[in-house]
């Protein structure tokens, strides 16, 4: 018989971070494991997809690098009003990469001013343990493997970066394409119900797949979603093929 997974009730009440319990809690309230990934380049793009999908996700993805006519003002003041309505976090995928210090002032400073809106961030580990101590206020997501065929992160490598995640108290959970300890959050991306792969080395697997052989968190879809000609259906789609695997791997 396969074993079983900790549900997010469970997981709730042994969760340590406030920001794993908020997630926690999201999930439970709106029946929903997806997170959206908004990769798309404008405000207005990003904003519309945030309200389109917002009832449906426990968090927003951005890579707010990638918007061009990012304003602090015209992008994030609204961007938080959408999240606070529909009740979702923000999650800024900047994959910090550095020494502690420049990470600090990466987080902090610059135009994005992370530190001032996301819910939490994801980070690799590669600066060592101390690199992430300046994620004070925020929810860390650890880079442990990734989706892109060819990734560097070979088992001996998830292994050391898992000791890093598991042990360092800004970290709530991990990224990565292999299951990882049920202390932390599992989020999955490469996650997309009609393809398996984008020509550019990303691998896709379906709901069914990461909930039943990774017992993941939560998935993430970025195409899946954004790119369909029905963005807030897509939405409901995921969310519903998220649950359901959820609930039949329990
Ligand atoms: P899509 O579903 O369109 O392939 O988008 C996946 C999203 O997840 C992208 O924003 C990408 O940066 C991110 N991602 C990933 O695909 N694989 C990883 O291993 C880690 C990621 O953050």
């Amino acid at each position: 018989e396969e074993k079983k997974r900790l549900s997010y009730q469970q997981k709730f009440e042994q969760a340590q971070h406030s920001v794993s319990k908020k997630l926690l809690e999201t999930a439970l309230a709106k029946e929903s494991n997806l997170i959206a990934s908004a990769d798309v380049t404008t405000t207005k793009e990003l904003l519309e997809l945030a309200e389109k999908v917002g009832p449906h996700i426990i968090a927003l993805k951005t890579h707010i690098d990638i918007i061009s006519d990012f304003d602090y003002q015209n992008t994030i003041i609204p961007l938080k009003e959408i999240a606070s309505k529909h009740k979702f976090l923000l999650m800024e995928d900047r994959k910090f990469a550095d020494i502690g210090n420049t990470q600090e002032l990466q987080f902090t400073s610059g135009v994005f001013r992370i530190t001032d809106w996301a819910d939490f961030v994801t980070s690799q580990v590669i600066g060592g343990f101390e690199s992430l101590d300046c994620f004070k206020n925020v929810g860390v997501v650890a880079i442990i493997g990734m989706s892109s065929k060819g990734t560097l992160t070979s088992n001996n490598y998830r292994e050391e970066a898992l000791k890093i995640a598991l042990s360092h108290p800004n970290v709530i959970g991990g990224v990565s394409q292999n299951p990882i300890p049920e202390e932390i959050l599992l989020f999955t991306p490469g996650v997309n119900l009609a393809d398996s792969g984008d020509g550019k080395g990303q691998q896709y697997n379906t709901p069914e797949h990461v909930f039943k052989t990774l017992h993941t968190d939560f998935i993430i879809v970025g195409r899946g979603i954004y790119k369909s000609e029905n963005p807030e259906q897509a939405a409901s789609q995921y969310k519903s093929a998220g649950w359901n695997a959820y609930l039949t791997s329990l």
